[in-house]
């Protein structure tokens, strides 16, 4: 056992695991950045044990002792945000920037939550009877399971942490196994600079089929939030309705953006590329169905190609690079199956979609553009996950909000248009969770909303003060004096 091992947190004490995981670098596959313990089904139990036996002390700590905890940590992300993003953009493969401002963003989302933690209220209503006094207030829900994914290793995972623990939940957390170390780092912070009494927040690194199972499994989690695959989501879905839990899902999207023909071509490329390709179109937010109105088309697909053609693809970590690498060789599998579909169905590969050879071995792949595509194809259909975005041509803004809206998905849906009349309409009729005009499908806000519809979400939203809906139960008072 090697001592620079990164253990898990149970019980208030690090603890080696069963297993032990090698966190690659998918810039550069030769270079380990460090050695992750592995939790056992037993350590797992143990943690739920844990988080079930401190809920009492930890709800019995005021509002402000929760504040100044969630402030404190938030404090120390913000201070370290160039170390932790550098060790995340290492890991997954995100830019240097872009991991720079996702831990910010991290460290942003626990400020936000120790004022929330103060801000925890009720309501009084009228009775129907006479002298009774009807209160409806928010408590705890107790141990919440985290399930996070390997896309934002630090970001998610911050802002289901946190208004878990600001208000007075305890946690169970399992990291995605590709990055435990984003994760392993905010859970140090968490338990060092939070000061938090022993049991209050464990963190259970592993496999989804072993540790998030036997979380998902457990009568003492009383509440499962899961950001992920559909798949996975459906399956934690039915386990937790099936024992009576409360769970909250985030899974893919297949999120739309239309261009019409009075955007301004410019703003329209922008938006579009960085919906796309920024953070290696590994976000569940992605513009992956570009829909283009005809008399726009050509010039558009002609600038996106030329913008496109500027992009650096490499090491997450240089300076000039745009886009780092794929976060791994079965997502990059999963990548070029989708090219390889489109273009078997038609489509045409105008830009990128080249495997790329760079100074150190990574999973490098050029962003790629697929026109004369159609909404029934495939890579329309299925969430492919990487920087991999189709051109739908459509006749007019009917089609266009027809298409945006023909998905089982129905997380995020951008327009780019100057009209006042295509923007409000679509913001009307869209059956997005979120819908944007002229501003990217990714990169939200950390205090609003955030959340889809349909396939893409399931339960109350995150974020933001709506966050409470999960992390709290309701309990209505009668007091007759
Ligand atoms: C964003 O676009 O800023 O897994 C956030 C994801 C989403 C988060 C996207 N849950 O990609």
């Amino acid at each position: 056992m090697s001592s620079k091992l990164k253990m898990n947190y149970i019980a208030g004490e690090w603890a080696v695991g069963s297993e032990i995981n090698r966190n690659i670098n998918p810039s550069d596959t030769g270079d380990v950045i460090g050695e992750y313990a592995r939790a056992s089904e037993v350590q797992a139990l143990q943690a739920i044990d844990a988080a079930y036996d401190a809920r009492i002390i930890w709800q019995r700590r005021t509002a402000e002792e929760r504040s100044d905890a969630m402030d404190r940590i938030g404090t120390e992300i913000l201070a370290r945000r160039e170390e932790l993003g550098h060790l995340l953009s290492r890991e997954e493969g995100k830019t240097l920037l872009e991991g720079i401002g996702e831990a910010t963003r991290a460290g942003r989302v626990f400020k936000f939550f120790a004022g929330e933690a103060l801000r925890l209220g009720g309501e009084k209503l009228a009775s129907i009877r006479a002298g009774v006094d009807v209160d409806v207030v928010r408590e705890p829900e107790g141990v919440i399971g985290i399930i996070t994914p390997w896309n934002f290793p630090i970001a998610i995972p911050a802002w289901k942490i946190a208004p878990a623990l600001a208000y007075s939940n305890t946690v169970v957390f399992k990291p995605a196994d590709l990055v435990p170390g984003s994760a392993w780092a905010l859970a140090e912070i968490i338990v060092r600079a939070g000061e938090l009494p022993p049991g209050v927040f464990n963190l259970v690194m592993g496999a989804g089929s072993k540790v998030g199972n036997t979380m998902v499994s457990s009568p003492k989690v009383r509440a499962i939030t899961f950001t992920g695959s559909a798949g996975t989501g459906r399956q934690i879905g039915m386990k937790c309705m099936e024992r009576g839990a409360k769970v909250q899902l985030e899974m893919g999207g297949k999120n739309p953006l239309v261009i019409l023909d009075d955007a301004q071509l410019d703003q329209a490329v922008s938006v579009a590329i960085n919906g796309s390709f920024f953070s290696t179109g590994q976000r569940c937010t992605g513009s992956s169905r570009v829909i283009v109105h005809e008399s726009i088309h050509d010039r558009f697909v002609a600038a996106m190609v030329e913008r496109m053609a500027t992009l650096q693809t490499d090491h997450a970590l240089k300076n000039e690079t745009d886009i780092g690498p794929v976060a791994s060789q079965d997502q990059l599998d999963q990548d070029l199956f989708y090219i390889a579909s489109a273009r078997d169905e038609g489509g045409r590969i105008v830009a990128g979609g080249e495997l790329l050879a760079r100074e150190t071995p990574g999973f490098y792949l050029s962003p790629a553009l697929i026109t004369e595509t159609h909404n029934a194809m495939r890579v329309n259909r299925e969430e492919v996950f990487g920087p991999v975005a189709s051109v739908i041509r459509v006749k007019n803004y009917d089609e266009a909000l027809e298409v945006a809206n023909d998905t089982e998905f129905g997380l995020s849906a951008g327009i780019c248009t100057t009209s006042l009349k295509y923007a409000t309409d679509f913001k009307h009729n869209s059956t997005a969770g979120m819908v944007m005009v002229n501003v990217p499908t990714a990169g939200v806000d950390y205090h609003a909303p955030f959340g889809g519809r349909r396939g893409s979400s399931y339960g109350s939203r995150e974020q933001g003060t709506y966050a409470r809906e999960f992390y709290t139960a309701v309990k209505t008072t009668y007091t007759q004096a």
